[in-house]
């Protein structure tokens, strides 16, 4: 583990009603003003603790999203259908970690120290994305990531960047960029197996299958039960709720699929043509609550894939930080 602490100390329950009641009421005033007006928080602006807060809740975990989202697909890599996939793929898998990097940047911002973001991660204590505890079994399954996960990450991203916080928006636009080829990439290669030999589209209609209800989880618990929605969207962190980004990707990508004979696991998933809202089977919330508890499919494999990375890798970051005492290399 680091040994790095915060910089902001992330307050408990009593703490934070006690420095929220010392949040100045006329600062708040014209931050709320500021907010109202469409302008951008910079790092430097007073803000309130409580926005701070959520802030660094919010996109850290995304960070860690893109470093751990990494895996499923990276264990493809070595088995990329040909050798254009190969790169396409490495290609990708190295711009999540570019993703990483930029929202932990933006989360330092606020004041946490990324070795603070990564002990929390390590530690169980902070929470990443529940798809990514789930395998990638097939081909099919890194076809599915790429399309509809990016896509899922494309539609809560665009919203999002055009919020309050000027270096998580910005950070936001950068990454929309590169996730809109993986877009392309995830879309070609789905094509590919949807109009391939039989087995292909078996394959994809498998992974479709598993990978549904994930990503109908990957929105966050309907609004109704959303804990941190009404603040953040007070504050525009957040600028569409959960169940309107849910509906926004059903909108976009649920034809997608039909048009190519695909079928998906919900008989009861059609758009109702009178509210221009799409209706579904309610996904299974106490798996969701299992899976971004800890307790998925996945967790643990992914977890300590992070922490081999950050014990061996440990050598590397003394010498970088303390050049003169660590010049030899360890001995393998
Ligand atoms: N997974 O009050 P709510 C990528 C938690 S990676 C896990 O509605 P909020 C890619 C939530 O944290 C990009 N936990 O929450 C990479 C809260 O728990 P805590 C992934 C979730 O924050 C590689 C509790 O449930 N994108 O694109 O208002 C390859 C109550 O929820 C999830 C992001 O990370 C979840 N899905 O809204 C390919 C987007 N949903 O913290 C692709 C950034 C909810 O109180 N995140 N929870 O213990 C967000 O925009 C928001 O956090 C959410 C949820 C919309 C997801």
């Amino acid at each position: 583990m680091y040994g790095g602490g915060y910089i902001f100390d992330e307050p408990n329950g009593k703490q934070l009603r006690e420095e929220q009641q010392h949040d100045d009421p006329e600062k708040l005033a014209v931050f709320e003003e500021r907010i109202a007006r469409g302008e951008k928080i910079e790092p430097g602006d007073w803000m309130p603790t409580e926005y701070r807060r959520q802030l660094i809740r919010l996109i850290e975990q995304h960070a860690h999203s893109e470093i751990i989202g990494a895996l499923p697909e990276g264990t493809w890599i070595t088995r990329a259908p040909g050798f254009k996939r190969k790169l396409a793929l490495i290609a990708k898998v190295q711009d999540e970690i570019g993703h990483g990097q930029l929202l932990y940047n933006a989360a330092e911002t606020l004041g946490k120290s990324r070795e603070a973001m990564i002990n929390d991660l390590l530690s169980g204590k902070s929470k990443y994305s529940n798809v990514f505890n789930y395998p990638a079994e097939s081909w099919a399954d890194v076809t599915v990531i790429g399309f509809l996960i990016d896509a899922a990450a494309i539609v809560n991203q665009v919203a999002n960047a055009k919020g309050s916080y000027g270096p998580y928006c910005r950070a936001l636009e950068r990454i929309c960029y590169e996730e809109s080829f993986h877009l392309k990439q995830g879309h070609d290669a789905l094509i590919t197996l949807a109009t391939g030999t039989p087995a292909q589209r078996e394959m994809l209609q498998d992974a479709l299958n598993r990978w549904w209800q994930p990503i109908m989880h990957f929105f966050g618990p309907p609004d109704k039960s959303s804990q941190h929605s009404e603040k953040l969207m007070q504050w525009k962190v957040k600028m569409a709720s959960n169940d309107d980004m849910r509906n926004q990707f059903l909108d976009a990508y649920v034809p997608k699929l039909w048009e190519l004979g695909l079928t998906l696991p919900d008989p009861n998933l059609k758009k109702n043509a009178a509210t221009g809202r799409w209706e579904y089977t309610d996904p299974d919330w106490n798996e969701f609550f299992k899976v971004i508890g800890g307790d998925g499919p996945c967790n643990k494999e992914r977890l300590n894939v992070r922490k081999w990375a950050e014990e061996h890798g440990r050598w590397v970051r003394k010498a970088l930080m303390n050049p003169k005492e660590e010049r030899a290399l360890p001995v393998a």
